[in-house]
């Protein structure tokens, strides 16, 4: 069978473009150079002193561990590498990060290593990231120019660092998938134009937070736990704690992923920009949906760059079945 690269698949789709410049697949290399030195890393994190906390915590209070904080030298130092990116915005970094002489066209969101309490545990996590293009402006580079909805992304994706290290990415045509080769270097195409099953019999969302919960989710949650042949339930139960990771294995067997708004995380927990966003794309791009409970989530029109949102993604049928709960 004809392996292609990364490098291969992306310049196929960058010649589907006449007036492409290049641009958007130098950064996609930059961020694959950025995700094998981390998956490297990841790897022999057991044996050097990477693992534990720096001592530090982000803008949500959150422990920072080092290889969060490796995670993140090193995606920008990859887009630092050639003046395509102008600004970056990292949920390790407060403020917004400008990069070389903010001459370059695209801004990126990324969270560095999404499920860093899994790091300790040899469980899998990941590195979201979402790219936008900088809007014509005569004025001098500002956050604002960052605070767009998830349809204006450009590119979007993740890299999960597990049994082995899968790249997925969307650019609008598509979701492809790719896996590293370490013993070459490459990411090497997996599977192309990946379609999310229309519905599935798994549901992915943490149930020690159910006392948090609004009634209508702890009635769809139930429903999901009752017994009916005919729709294939009670549904399996799978969280990994890594969002990238269970959105990932919605992708690829369907059913449905939730962190919703509560009591304990009124505006849900996780971050529009950098996880929702880029993660929404993916799905959509593969035939299925995402939602906060009552809009889009990617057209949901950014106030803050850390901004959090509930958020309910995965296969047709089952997000739909959700919202009867929610409207009933
Ligand atoms: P909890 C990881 O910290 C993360 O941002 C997502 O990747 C993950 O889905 C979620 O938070 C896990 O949150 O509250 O279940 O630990």
């Amino acid at each position: 069978m004809k392996l292609t690269t990364l490098e291969e698949h992306i310049i196929h789709a960058q010649n589907k473009f006449p007036g492409a410049t290049g641009d958007l697949s130098q950064l996609l290399r930059d961020i694959a150079l950025a995700a094998k030195i981390i998956s490297r890393e990841v790897n022999k994190a057991g044996i050097t002193n990477i693992l534990g906390l720096d001592g530090a915590s982000n803008v949500h209070g959150e422990s920072v561990k080092k290889l969060d904080l490796f995670a993140n030298e090193q995606l920008q130092s990859a887009l630092g590498r050639s003046n395509i990116t102008c600004m970056v915005i990292s949920e390790e970094n407060e403020g917004v990060v400008r990069l070389s002489d903010e001459s370059g066209k695209y801004i990126v969101y990324m969270d560095p290593l999404d499920g860093s309490s899994n790091i300790d545990i040899s469980a899998t996590i990941g590195s979201i990231f979402s790219i936008y293009i900088r809007p014509e402006s005569k004025e001098p580079l500002r956050e604002v120019d960052a605070l767009q909805p998830g349809t204006k992304q450009v590119a979007a994706g993740y890299v999960l660092y597990g049994s082995s290290t899968v790249m997925a990415y969307t650019t609008g045509m598509g979701v492809q998938l790719f896996t590293l080769d370490p013993s070459i270097g490459e990411f090497i195409l997996s599977e192309e134009d990946v379609r999310i099953p229309e519905t599935g019999n798994i549901y992915s969302t943490d149930e020690g937070s159910y006392i948090y919960w609004d009634e209508a989710l702890k009635k769809y949650v139930k429903y999901c736990q009752a017994f009916d042949t005919e729709t294939n339930r009670p549904y399996k139960a799978r969280y990994i704690g890594c969002m990238a990771a269970d959105v990932h294995r919605t992708l690829l067997e369907g059913g449905i992923f939730m962190y919703p708004d509560s009591s304990k995380y009124p505006n849900g927990k996780l971050r529009l920009m950098y996880e929702c966003n880029p993660l929404s794309y993916i799905i959509e791009q593969a035939g299925g949906v995402s939602t906060n409970g009552s809009s889009r989530i990617m057209e949901i029109q950014p106030k803050e760059i850390h901004e959090c949102t509930p958020i309910y993604i995965g296969s047709k049928k089952n997000v739909e079945k959700l919202e009867e709960f929610f409207l009933a």
